[in-house]
């Protein structure tokens, strides 16, 4: 069994931090679990073109508010504490963030471990079974 808490992943490589966001990485491929996942804070007054082409995204928050915009859809869905998103269709997609948002995010391949978003809101796609 693995068990881990926040307070061991804060300062190390597991934390992962981009413009608009701070990644704190739990579990990655590494674990041998099937999928990452990340406590992550998204900043308060951000906005982040996402573009998952290479994995499946659960996002489930806990905190704070914002707004999920579909690009393909033009919709635009309110988030807030105890509502997930599923990222079914690797829908692009911008977060506005609102305020501060904590999200519990689950990819499928998981992460390796330090990756941020390419010019496209990606992360590169797994070269290894499993992760
Ligand atoms: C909600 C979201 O996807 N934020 C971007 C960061 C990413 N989920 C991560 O690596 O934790």
């Amino acid at each position: 069994m693995i068990v881990r808490s926040l307070a061991q992943i804060v300062g190390t490589p597991a934390e992962v931090s981009a413009k608009t966001w701070t990644s704190r990485r739990l579990l990655l491929a590494g674990d041998r679990m099937g999928f990452s996942l990340h406590d992550t804070l998204i900043h308060a007054g951000t906005q982040t073109r996402m573009w998952y082409q290479n994995h499946l995204e659960a996002v489930y928050c806990v905190a704070g508010k914002g707004t999920v915009e579909v690009l393909k859809s033009g919709e635009k869905i309110a988030i807030g504490e105890g509502t997930l998103y599923a990222l079914d269709q690797h829908d692009e997609h911008v977060l506005h963030a609102e305020t501060e948002m904590r999200m519990i995010c689950v990819f499928n391949p998981p992460l390796l471990g330090g990756e941020v978003h390419d010019e496209n809101g990606a992360y590169p796609a797994a070269k290894h079974p499993g992760g």
